[in-house]
């Protein structure tokens, strides 16, 4: 057992606080600055770091976000002013979490399979990131579904990677979010993403056993069974809830104290609506607290907004606190259409 066990499950449940959920903000170089071209924002490390103390600095926002993921890069920079960003967090009230893996690759002998790297030299990174003041971290598997795919291969090979970081998490201090995301990319039907799914959370929770992961210590970050975004018969609201529960349901041990969905290229309001629809309905068949761990689904209307002129600070955080608004309802099963409407009127 993790001497840390007491404060992991009591950081778990702070991650989890009703009305709640955990902000990503943890993308990469990459998928950070691919969004910011599309925008016409200068791919910068100062460009990126004022977009996060844009993020950090929105006021209220833990009324509605625990805690925030972030990248590396991010974890080591300061506010304009000075205040290194690991304070601001914490004189906020939001937990600091921070990204470990080291990105997917492509995974040797199955075309087309990535498989997730960043086990090397991981237990030195998290006792570093602890002294900072992170108190939990986040590891992304990526699950592809196509006709031959996913192999055997790429679901243990992430499974045991996912397994082995969440150990190495809990030895040194930090409660492991474990994230098998089954991407939304393709034609598949609903039926096929819970067929995946089911079988990638089989293969994650028999690896986490096997590791000797304290499930009541960790918190799983998974996407909802739901069509591909290809698919010509698109499934509805009540199927992705439905489909989802159920799913989690026959997978995830009751122990687990929270789960956390990605959003994973859904629409803000899909996002919203599929959330609460699993907590309005289900909210008697639950026994995790059932949450958002969104990066774009809130994000995304903040940073068109900002695109790179600071001018526009204060009418993106509006923005960013109205989606982390609406999806802290959703957590709850209080979300409704009309909460969209109350969108601030911006300048
Ligand atoms: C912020 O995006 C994270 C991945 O970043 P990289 O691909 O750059 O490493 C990602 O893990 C994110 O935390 C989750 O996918 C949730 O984000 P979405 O946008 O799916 O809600």
């Amino acid at each position: 057992m993790s001497s840390y066990a007491e404060e992991l499950r009591a950081t778990a449940q702070a991650m989890m606080a009703p009305g709640k959920g955990i902000l990503a903000m943890d993308e990469s170089h990459s998928t950070c600055n691919q969004r910011f071209e599309k925008l016409g924002i200068p791919t910068t490390e100062e460009r990126r770091r004022a977009y996060r103390e844009l993020i950090l600095t929105t006021p209220k926002l833990s009324d509605f976000i625990s805690g925030a993921i972030l990248y590396d890069e991010t974890i080591r920079q300061s506010s304009q002013a000075g205040l290194p960003f690991t304070q601001m967090m914490q004189a906020a009230g939001l937990i600091i979490g921070i990204k470990v893996d080291t990105g997917a690759k492509d995974l040797a002998a199955c075309a087309g399979e990535k498989v997730t790297e960043g086990l090397d030299g991981l237990r030195e990174r998290i006792a570093e990131y602890y002294q900072m003041g992170a108190r939990f971290a986040k590891w992304r598997a990526v699950i592809t579904i196509g006709s031959q795919m996913p192999s055997l291969t790429c679901l243990e090979a992430n499974a045991h990677a996912l397994a082995r970081y969440a150990a190495l998490c809990q030895e040194g201090g930090l409660v492991p979010i474990v994230e098998p995301e089954v991407l939304i990319d393709g034609n598949h039907s609903i039926q096929r993403c819970d067929e995946v799914t089911d079988q990638t959370l089989q293969v994650v929770f028999s690896q986490l056993r096997l590791q000797k992961v304290a499930l009541d210590q960790m918190v799983l970050k998974p996407s909802m069974v739901i069509s591909g975004q290809d698919c010509a018969q698109p499934a509805s609201v009540e199927q992705v809830a439905e489909f989802t529960v159920n799913c989690l349901r026959r997978n995830v041990p009751a122990t687990v104290p929270g789960i956390a969905f990605l959003s994973g290229g859904q629409s803000n309001l899909q996002a919203s609506q599929h959330l609460n629809l699993i907590n309005a309905q289900y909210a008697d068949r639950l026994p995790w607290r059932v949450t958002f761990s969104y990066a774009r689904a809130i994000q995304q209307t903040a940073l068109e907004h900002w695109a790179g002129n600071d001018a526009q600070i204060p009418a993106a955080q509006q923005l960013l606190y109205h989606r982390a608004k609406l999806n802290g309802a959703a957590s709850l099963g209080q979300y409704s259409a009309e909460m969209e409407q109350q969108q601030p009127v911006l300048a």
